[in-house]
Order: C-alpha cells, then structure tokens, then sequence
C-alpha cells in the first residue's frame, strides 16, 4: 500500500478524499483564531505522504554556476538565518463547490475552508540561490524556479510546480524553505521536512516535501504546472480545451467568504442584530481594504470590522504595501431587516488595487472549477 506512512488526522476534518488525503475544517473554525492551527489546517495532497527520514533528507539544487549542490536539513538550519513569514494559502480550488451548482466541473468539492493562515519559518528562497552563485548571468538566462516534492506517483513520478524567478529571489517576494508551521517542525501533511511557502501565490506552488530546485528558463514541466491549475472561459469544454493556451495560475484573485451564520442556521427575529464574521483575502500581496456585507441580498450594505491580529499575533506595524500575504479576518452586527422571515447574507471584498469579486459564479464557471471567488451567500431563516 503506497498509503502506508499516513499521519493520524484530526477528527473534526471534513474529509474529501481519503486517499490521497484532502480534508478541509468545518469553515466556523476558520475565524475562531487569527493564525489556524496546523491540525485543522486544510490538507491538499495529490499524491501518498512520503516518509522523509531528517536524518538522511537532502535537498539539492540545480541551475546555478557551480552545478548541482545538495545540503542537509542541519545545514539548511545552521546556513541560513531563520526567517518568520506569516502567510494565507489558499488552494485554486477553494470554493469550487459553488461552481458545481452552475454546472458540473471535474475536481474535489471543496467547500469554504481550503484556505488557512499560519506562520512559517525557514531559511530565504533567496539567501539560498544568493550563497549557491545565484547573480546577473543566471537571471539574463533564468526565468523560473522549479520545484520538486519527494512525494511520488505509481510511476515514480513526483509532484512539481514552479514559480517565476524574480518572485524567488527578490527581497519583497518573502519567499521561504519553511522548516516549521506555527512555531513547531512542519507536520507531514503540511510537508515535514521542508516546504516552500510562497506567500501571495497559489497553493499548488508551495510544494511540500521539498526534494529538489531547479533554476531554469522553463517552467516546470509536472502535469500540474502544465496540464491543470490554469483558467479557461465558461465556453470551453474538455473536447476543446487548450491547456498551452492558458498561463499558469500564480497569484489568486480576490477573495472572501462567510463562516458565520452558517447556511440553514436560523437566527432569532427578538434579537435585533445578526453577527456575521468571515474571512478575506487577496493573491499577490494585496492588502484588503473593505469587506461589505449585506442581509437582504446585496441591496443594501455594510462595512465589516476588520481584523489583522489576535492577542498571539500582534503585528506592529502594517505590511509594506505589496506584502500583504495574510487574510483578514472580518466581523460585523447588522439590524434585523423589519419582518424579516429569511436573510440572504451576502459578502464581497475589495483589495488595495480596487479588485473586487463577480456576483456570481456563472460568469467566471471554468470546467476545472479554479479560481471560485464570487460573492459568498448563505441563507438563513430568522425564527420567532
Ligand atoms: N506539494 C507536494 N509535494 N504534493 C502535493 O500534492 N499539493 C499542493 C501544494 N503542495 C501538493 C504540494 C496544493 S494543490 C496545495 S493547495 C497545497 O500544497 C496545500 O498545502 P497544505 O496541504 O499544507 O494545506
Ligand atoms: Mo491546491
């Protein structure tokens, strides 16, 4: 059984696929804490969890002057300054169950919680490239860096992704090979050893089980840079697609949803005020600036209260405008609508360069149903 080095999971995961293991939390405990603890953070794996021995793990790197090079995880630790990024990520498919109400799109039904925000810490992308000979004469030739997970397929095939150059090695791009998730080492679903965090970018590019870098001029060539991962218009079909014809996903688009209320919920009409909380979140390191939130159904709207810190994480200053890699978390109490018998809530964010959602979903439907980021609805009935 290719399975055989699963870790035990936490009970409350809403599991979507048992083997490979895709599991997403129920989406209330999203805005319970700023930073989501690792054991409910959601769990995106194509492939079995490998078991990497620290001991022997060693990461090599390819594409730079002095030919290949390969550390240990010790010398991963003792090399580089650690570096603390805390980060949201987001997978492509999040909220793709949306999508599968316009119509049937292939891939997990993933509902609102295939995103999480936690802290990471690891040695620099950059540093690394900059000590191993990284300069001027790679970057004229260099467009990419590609990266290999240690998790395989049947075939030996392992997983791979790749992100553009300049994201990796710019001071800005906060890029990590994170060693641990949350103040401890990364558990194995989340990558154990090593892990690439990418912030802003989409999750399938933060490969886990880091066991190779490649600089290169070309992307990675893994069926999930090349072959899925990208967006396509409504019109276009599994008989005409052209997965050439589309870049690969990289940063997300603006994004948010509501926790709280949860559909079918009943709120009580003596009440006076329904409280409406939920997460927002922007690819790229766009900061959000505004949440608005409506219970009649988008007629009319408010502005949430948004959160950037708990008492565990307190910034003290704001990002840099541009690295903006965390979710906010939002929050707000609206009057009850007069004889009210249903509230239909509604939300939609707006980011630092005024990108905002789509009402809906059948405008932006794609047949692999990535990139789900209309106005989040849920119903409620308001109860005597
Ligand atoms: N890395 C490897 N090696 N194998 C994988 O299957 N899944 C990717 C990415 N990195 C994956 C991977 C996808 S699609 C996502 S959304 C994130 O990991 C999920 O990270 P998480 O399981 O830590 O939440
Ligand atoms: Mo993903």
């Amino acid at each position: 059984d290719p399975y055989f080095a699963e870790p035990t999971r936490h009970p409350a995961l809403q599991i979507n696929s048992l083997k490979p293991f895709n599991a997403e939390p129920p989406a209330s405990i999203l805005t319970d804490s700023y930073i989501t603890p690792s054991a409910v953070f959601f769990k995106r794996n194509h492939l079995p969890v490998p078991r990497v021995v620290s001991e022997t793990y060693k990461l090599e790197i390819e594409g730079l002057p002095g030919g290949a090079v390969s550390l240990t995880l010790s010398e991963l630790k003792s090399r580089f300054p650690k570096h603390t990024v805390t980060a949201t990520l987001q997978c492509a498919g999040n909220r793709r169950s949306d999508m599968n109400k316009v119509k049937q799109v292939k891939g997990l039904n993933w509902g609102i919680a295939a995103i999480g925000n936690a802290t990471w810490s690891g040695a620099r992308l950059r540093d690394v490239l900059l000590y191993y000979g990284f300069g001027p004469d790679v970057a004229a030739k260099a467009r990419h860096v590609q990266f290999e997970g240690l998790d395989r397929d049947v075939t030996g095939t392992s997983y791979g992704a790749s992100i553009p150059l300049n994201k990796a090695v710019s001071e800005e791009g906060d890029v990590l090979l994170a060693y641990e998730m949350n103040g401890e080492e990364l558990p194995a679903d989340h990558g154990y050893p090593v892990r690439v965090v990418a912030p802003g970018i989409v999750g399938a590019r933060n490969v886990k089980w880091l066991g190779r870098i490649v600089v290169s001029d070309e992307e990675s060539k893994s069926h999930w840079q090349q072959n899925d991962y990208k967006g396509f218009s409504p019109g276009t079909d599994w008989d005409t697609v052209d997965f050439k014809s589309a870049p690969a996903i990289q940063e997300l688009p603006i994004q948010s949803a509501i926790t709280h209320p949860a559909e079918g919920m009943s709120v009580d009409c003596y009440a006076g005020d329904v409280t409406v909380k939920g997460y927002a979140w922007s690819g790229g390191g766009r900061e959000v600036i505004r949440v608005d939130v409506s219970v009649d159904g988008g007629n009319t709207w408010h502005v949430a209260k948004l959160r950037t810190s708990d008492k565990e994480h307190n910034p003290a200053l704001p990002p840099p405008p541009g690295r903006a890699w965390t979710w906010k978390l939002w929050e707000i109490e609206i009057p009850l609508p007069d004889k009210a018998q249903e509230l239909q809530i509604v939300c939609k964010a707006v980011d630092s360069s005024y990108n905002v959602q789509p009402d809906s979903s059948a405008p932006i439907w794609n047949l692999r149903g990535v990139l789900s980021n209309a106005w989040h609805r849920v119903k409620v009935k308001v109860s005597e």
